[in-house]
């Protein structure tokens, strides 16, 4: 194994709570109510894709233009922004920096394979940005997830193959991204149907020596 590429929100951070809050807010404003059981449906799922399946729980996919649609996906996305602007390295989640510093310290490559466009932002916010060998663009990829595109890019941008990698995710999409691309997919809480190589509960459990046993067992 010689890379470990990382999911952002809910791996790295734990922002689910801002996204959900600024897509209720919107979801509001135009008549629909969503929870968060409805909230889960949306990890790890691009922005627009995600304001389609709110309008189709609302059943209000043919009321608005395309251009509608790009000014509420905006008009929810300045409110995230201003959510996340006090974002510190205290939001990294339990273990995450310890983990980090060992893969570094063991010289092995760290990429990001997030849907989020304001990924690299958060990042810095965090204080781990120059831990990050490469980034995958989203805006760049023709699919979100579960296609594989974005952690096969990571690979790629890695100059690496997929089976050199390992990627961490908490979202099925996530997982069925990475199992489709040919890397080692471990789940952070997700339910076993996703099919994970290995689970763990939380961050926390996550070290490198655990990685590599589960990763070379494969
Ligand atoms: P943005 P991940 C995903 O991040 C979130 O889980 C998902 O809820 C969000 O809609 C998506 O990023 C896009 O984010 O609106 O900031 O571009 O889990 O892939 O790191
Ligand atoms: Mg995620």
């Amino acid at each position: 194994m010689q890379a470990v590429v990382f999911d952002l929100d809910g791996v790295l951070t734990d922002t689910a709570d801002y996204h959900f809050k600024a897509w209720k807010n919107l979801a509001a404003s135009i008549g629909i109510q969503i929870d968060h059981t409805f909230n889960e449906q949306l990890k790890g799922i691009s922005r627009m894709d995600s304001l389609e399946r709110i309008l189709e729980y609302g059943g209000r996919s043919n009321d608005f233009t395309l251009i509608e649609r790009e000014q509420l996906a905006e008009q929810k996305n300045e409110e995230y922004r201003l959510l996340i602007a006090s974002i510190t390295p205290r939001e990294l989640l339990p273990g995450i920096a310890s983990f980090l510093r060992e893969l570094k310290d063991e010289g092995l490559k760290i990429g990001l394979a997030s849907a989020s466009k304001n990924g690299s932002s958060i990042l810095e916010r965090l204080h781990i940005a120059d831990n990050f060998d490469t980034i995958v663009d989203p805006a760049k990829l023709s699919k979100g997830k579960p296609d594989p595109e974005i952690f096969r890019t990571a690979a790629d941008q890695l100059n690496l193959l997929p089976s050199e990698c390992a990627g961490i995710e908490d979202a099925v999409a996530g997982i069925q991204s990475i199992n489709g691309a040919g890397i080692f997919s471990v789940g952070v809480g997700v339910p076993p149907e996703a099919k994970a190589d290995w689970n763990v509960n939380a961050t926390a459990e996550l070290t490198l020596g655990e990685l590599m046993a589960h990763f070379k067992a494969k």
